[in-house]
């Protein structure tokens, strides 16, 4: 049993408590278990024998007493007894269930005592022979709406959300990093021009280990990561392998002479590429991914760095955000690129939640937590009772809710500001879900759509147009209600929404969740075109994904805006509301 073998079988377990609806810390402590045994270089068949040290297992972070008896369990046996305990009730491949929309647990549960449905290919032909229709609640709205759901999902399942493609990117670098010799890994391709999706991993890596003479040896110590579920191919500088989650990596070791244009070569997009090679051509140079060379007699004019390349073609440096060939080679001719924001530049974040609705933290955890990060000002949004499965508050315990968070700002003495707000429903006619004098009370309201996502384009779009014009709301939440890979914005007339909220003076949000992205990079430019209020905000459910923002910076500078187009770059929380508040 190798330890691929190991997490695999740990992995399957965690799935099949999630099916259970166990506890959310019970199934990560499965995964996070899983993760740490596929990193680990000895094979821990060896550490598991009868007459084997049991410390040796303990010493693995992520691995405590419970885990090591089940790893023991599972190198000796094949298998653990929760596993086979939970085998009895359903089916590891349930699991991709849950990821169409308007499936949770209780309905994957059903699906498998009632119609022996166990996965996608089956529920889908159950689907169209109008077996659902028998069973509660699943009538043929809902058989319509999942055989759609499964369609999206096949065309996006091969894709990776872009946090999760970091996460692994970060995972294989560290274990390259192990030999000696290679002191660089850039990750390429669409992950570093930030796509909110990317296809495959494109590692590049140099250092000493890497010039050609050498190179061997660490093509072998790629090769022989132990991460690695599938090896497609070993060449002479490049590996190519799949991770477990089926994510296939590239891997490319480069002579550090090279490795400018090997980094500009595959970053792309290959349409920026296509565009700079068209302008080294009529400037007599050839641009491959070894080098910047004279077309007459191939001597190297640039290779070693990106800058210099660019340089060599009579462009200024353009950051690989920008590089989806949209207007990017002209600007950088004439000196006309945007100053793009940075991460130092967010000095507040205005939608977060607490323990008092779906949070998993209090509201001066959530306080401190961005008083670590550096930030001036916060504010609380919890949910409003419309959103009942989040235990939304209705107007007296929004009430209250701003007495508490009052209370913590003052505790906070001035190191942060925190300001009472409210995401509020957007009603199915436009209305808020809150009193107006309730909303009154709040310095940050933000509107947002979580129910009828399936109302005609015109009636979608008079909705939030109807919620706009309400005078207290400050900002329009998570504007398409799209989720990355997995549900489609609403039908909507965004133009219309945009033009209206610029007149208004609500500030349109960039929900920084990797899962939303919500507006989107391309929506996002458009919102600047309309002169709208711009806002990034997290909207995290835990001190954790305050940390989320610098995803949402990534599509923000993907939408070539600058620190002077977002409202939360203002230094204190009083020039923020001023802004907030203000017309045009
Ligand atoms: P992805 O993986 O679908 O999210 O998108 P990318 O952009 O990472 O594309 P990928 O992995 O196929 O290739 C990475 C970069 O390498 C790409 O942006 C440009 C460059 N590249 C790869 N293959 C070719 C090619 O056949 N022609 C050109 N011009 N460039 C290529
Ligand atoms: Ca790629
Ligand atoms: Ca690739
Ligand atoms: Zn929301």
């Amino acid at each position: 049993m190798d330890n691929i073998s190991i997490a695999r079988l740990l992995d399957e377990t965690a799935s099949l408590l999630e099916i259970d609806s166990a506890d959310p810390f019970r199934v990560r402590s499965y995964r996070r278990a899983a993760e740490a045994v596929e990193q680990q270089t000895t094979q821990l068949a060896t550490l598991a024998t009868p007459d084997a040290d049991p410390k040796a297992l303990l010493a693995i972070a992520g691995i405590g007493k419970g885990m090591a008896a089940n790893i023991v369990a599972i190198v000796n046996t094949g298998t653990l007894p929760l596993r086979e305990e939970l085998l009895q009730k359903y089916k590891p491949t349930m699991l991709e269930l849950l990821r169409l929309p308007g499936m949770g647990p209780k309905t994957v549960a059903l699906l498998w005592s009632a119609l022996e449905v166990a996965d996608i290919d089956a529920l889908e032909a159950a689907a169209k022979a109008g077996d659902l229709n028998k069973l509660p609640r699943m009538g043929e709205k809902f058989t319509t709406k999942l055989i759609k759901g499964i369609e999206d999902y096949r065309r996006n399942s091969s894709r990776f959300r872009i946090d999760q493609a970091r996460e692994q990117a970060e995972r294989i670098s560290a274990l390259i990093r192990e030999f000696p010799g290679i002191d660089e890994i850039t990750p390429a391709g669409s992950l570093r021009r930030g796509r909110e999706t990317v296809g495959d991993l494109d590692l590049l890596v140099t250092g000493p280990a890497c010039e050609a003479d050498v190179v061997s040896a660490a093509v072998d110590h790629v090769a022989a990561l132990p991460l690695i579920d599938k090896l497609l191919a070993k060449g002479q500088n490049k590996v190519s392998f799949t991770l477990r989650s089926n994510l296939q990596v590239d891997v490319r070791l480069l002579p550090r002479a090279s490795y400018g244009a090997a980094l500009q070569y595959f970053t792309g997009s290959k349409m920026h590429n296509v565009a700079l090679r068209q302008r080294a051509i009529k400037r007599g140079l050839t641009l491959n991914e070894y080098a910047l060379a004279r077309l007459e007699d191939n001597t190297i004019v640039a290779a070693a760095t990106e800058e210099a390349i660019y340089r060599a073609l009579d462009l200024d440096y353009i950051p690989p955000e920008l590089r989806e060939n949209s207007g990017e080679l002209e600007a950088a001719a004439t000196h006309a690129l945007p100053q793009l924001i940075t991460l130092t530049d967010i000095h507040g974040d205005l939608h977060m939640h607490t323990t008092e609705t779906d949070g998993a933290n209090t509201i001066r955890e959530m306080a401190e937590a961005a008083l670590a990060r550096g930030l001036k000002y916060i504010a609380i949004t919890d949910h409003s009772k419309n959103l009942a499965m989040t235990n939304g508050m209705d107007d007296k315990r929004a009430l209250a809710h701003i007495k508490r968070i009052r209370e913590v700002d003052a505790q906070m003495q001035g190191r942060i500001r925190v300001l009472p707000g409210i995401e509020v429903d957007i009603l199915a006619e436009g209305q808020l879900d809150l009193d107006d004098s309730t909303l009154a009370q709040m310095d940050v309201v933000v509107a947002s759509v979580h129910s009828r996502f399936d109302q005609p384009i015109d009636q979608m779009t008079d909705r939030i147009l109807c919620a706009l014009e309400n005078p207290h709301t400050r900002i329009l939440g998570h504007p398409t209600g799209r989720k990355v890979l997995k549900r489609d914005p609403y039908a909507l007339h965004l133009d219309k929404i945009l033009k209206r909220a610029a007149e208004l003076g609500v500030a349109v949000e960039h929900n920084a969740s990797p899962a939303r992205a919500d507006l989107n990079d391309l929506h996002l430019r458009l919102a600047k075109q309309h002169g709208c209020k711009i806002t990034i905000n997290t909207d995290a459910h835990s001190t954790d994904e305050l940390d989320q923002i610098r995803y949402g910076i990534t599509q923000l500078r993907r939408a070539w805006l600058t620190p002077a187009d977002l409202i939360n770059t203002q230094p204190t929380a009083e020039a923020l509301l001023t802004q907030l508040r203000s017309k045009p």
